[in-house]
């Protein structure tokens, strides 16, 4: 009689759907543990339709926009992971309505952006990009550079002081400023002295740094009085969510000389930059780039795999959004 061969039984890997441009670094070991659809519901409708019944995650960053009529078409869906600490993008009121839990990566990125955030400021104030373009255009020889700003012992203002603001206040100090925030409520624990509104506290910065979550509380919480309160010697700096400044107004500001200038890191539609803006000379611009260093970005790879892991593997989350813990 012959020989009975049994294949090993292999447990179906999960299907999760990525809704970005994730780094390989996150999709490698994806593809390893899961079958991974690659924006599918993009690239190829009559493919999703197919396996959207089986999804059990996707896959987002910190700009997916992820709402109800794609929930609805996942009916196995679990977990929105997301790879970024910002998750304005999610409807998380869809996702908690329909069992789903939505993770993202708070902590890692703290640096990364108050880094960046001290970096535009800097870049702004002492004309860093200017000076590059100067020198690159063979100008030094027939003129100096018009004179910058000081940055040391200038007013900051942060909107925002969560994490990431306090991780910016910390730097802040190094360089002697003079730190006051706004937010929803004064924080226990911070020293820095508390102004209870974007333009009160705008009305007493020479650089107002932007750095509060997006969405619908926040949208164009930086409007035209608050510009007009920071006044022709102030800097704005986003590092936070194009959304959470009016753009327009912004513009306008920067052409009346309300204010003196911007750097920008993020924009109210990305990855289109208005063209008034690329125009303007007292504007340092940077194509979203708070967290993207390679250290960084795969920590929070790392994390956004552990957590979407952790779901479908039946294990404790590591780090859910608020409204989800
Ligand atoms: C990234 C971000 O742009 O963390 C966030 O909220 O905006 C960024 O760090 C992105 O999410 C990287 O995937």
């Amino acid at each position: 009689m012959p020989e009975l061969k049994l294949e090993p039984m292999t447990m179906p890997k999960p299907d999760v759907l990525s809704v970005a441009n994730l780094p390989p670094f996150l999709t490698e070991p994806l593809k390893a543990a899961c079958t991974l659809h690659q924006r599918l519901h993009e690239t190829d409708p009559a493919a999703f339709a197919k396996v959207a019944p089986h999804i059990r995650a996707i896959a987002a960053s910190g700009e997916s926009k992820v709402g109800a009529e794609l929930m609805d078409r996942l009916p196995a869906l679990e977990i929105i992971s997301v790879m970024g600490v910002g998750y304005d993008g999610i409807d998380v009121a869809a996702a908690k309505a329909r069992g789903v839990v939505v993770t993202h990566t708070p902590g890692v990125l703290n640096d990364d952006v108050a880094d960046l955030a001290i970096a535009l400021m800097l870049a702004w104030a002492r004309q860093i990009v200017r000076a590059d373009r100067f020198i690159r255009a063979g100008q030094w020889p027939t003129g100096p550079l018009p004179l910058g700003r000081k940055v040391s012992g200038a007013r900051l203002g942060i909107v925002g002081m969560g994490r990431i603001g306090q991780a910016i206040a910390q730097r802040a100090s190094a360089f002697g400023m003079a730190i006051a925030y706004t937010a929803r409520s004064a924080r226990a624990g911070v020293a820095h002295r508390y102004l209870p509104s974007a333009a009160a506290l705008a009305a007493e910065s020479d650089f107002l740094v932007v750095i509060t979550p997006g969405g619908a509380g926040t949208r164009k919480l930086i409007d035209a009085a608050v510009l007009k309160a920071l006044g022709p010697q102030g800097c704005v700096i986003n590092v936070a969510r194009g959304s959470v400044i009016d753009e327009a107004a912004l513009i306008d500001a920067l052409r009346a000389g309300t204010i003196a200038g911007a750097a920008l890191d993020v924009f109210e539609d990305e990855p289109n930059v208005p063209q008034a803006l690329r125009e303007m000379d007292n504007v340092v611009l940077a194509p979203h780039i708070g967290s993207a260093t390679a250290q960084t970005r795969r920590a929070m790879a790392d994390l956004a795999f552990a957590n979407l892991n952790a779901q479908l593997s039946g294990q404790p989350l590591h780090t859910p959004v608020p409204e989800c813990q």
